[in-house]
């Protein structure tokens, strides 16, 4: 057994859900629900193996500085961040969504979306939109945003959104459709380079059972 300490950057909600059989397939057992608890550093069941609970967003962070070790980050997050000093060894096909452009009902998309035409988009995503609307040769002005984004085209804050969607109730609800696929959106695995080499002989059994349980899903 090695005193090596490892930790692991994880996101509270659907990333956390669904990498606990993932851990588990590799013997690592939370000792807290990150839900019911405030605490930000979580143990668990190997004294020398941690759990950072920080936002989705900063998982990439963490891993890239190394102040973890390793960590799980959805694609969309990962494109945004750019993937500076992360190796992605796997998709874990877990949390997967799709990336969407949408608009109010009855806005005529195929009008306003033919190349050389003008529109604004509201999106926590701008690079992402960004490389969408130059490739279909579509002037866009961006607007960032940070959530909420169906709120946009309703109060005429911009023409269309960009954004993640799942089950498709949330555009639903706010009177909003999909007009557009953008990307097939799930969770990777984000290794911190030099912690790769360092302490290789922890990471890879985990990497390896992380594999064949995502395999198995
Ligand atoms: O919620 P918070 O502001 O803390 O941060 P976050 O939204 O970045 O984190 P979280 O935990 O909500 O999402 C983490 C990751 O899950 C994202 O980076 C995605 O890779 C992935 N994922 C999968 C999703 C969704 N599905 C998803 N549906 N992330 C967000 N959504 C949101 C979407 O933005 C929209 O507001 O859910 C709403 C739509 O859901 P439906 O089911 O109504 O279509
Ligand atoms: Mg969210």
């Amino acid at each position: 057994m090695t005193d090596t300490l490892l930790t692991i950057a994880l996101s509270k909600g659907r990333i956390f859900e669904e990498t606990l059989p993932l851990l588990a397939a590799a013997g690592i057992v939370p000792a807290e629900e990150p839900e019911k608890s405030r605490k930000l550093i979580i143990g668990t069941n190997h004294d020398n193996i941690r759990l950072v609970i920080v936002r989705a967003t900063d998982v990439p962070t963490y891993v890239q500085y190394g102040a973890a070790d390793f960590g799980i980050a959805g694609k969309d997050v990962l494109i945004e961040h750019g993937g500076d000093g992360l190796y992605q060894p796997l998709d874990l096909h877990i949390a997967s969504c799709c990336m969407m452009v949408a608009v109010k009902k009855g806005f005529d998309y195929a009008a306003a979306s033919k190349p050389g035409s003008r529109l604004r988009i509201a999106t926590k995503y701008p690079d992402i939109a960004a490389e969408h609307f130059a490739d279909k040769g579509v002037h866009v002005d961006i607007i960032k945003l940070y959530g909420s984004m169906e709120l946009a085209p309703l109060v005429g804050l911009s023409d269309a959104i960009v954004d993640l969607v799942s089950s498709g109730n949330t555009l639903k609800a706010n009177g909003l459709e999909a007009v557009e696929h953008v990307a097939d959106i799930s969770s990777r695995l984000v290794v911190n380079k030099a912690a790769l080499k360092t302490k290789y002989a922890l990471l890879n059994p985990i990497i390896q059972a992380f594999e064949s349980a995502a395999k198995a899903v």
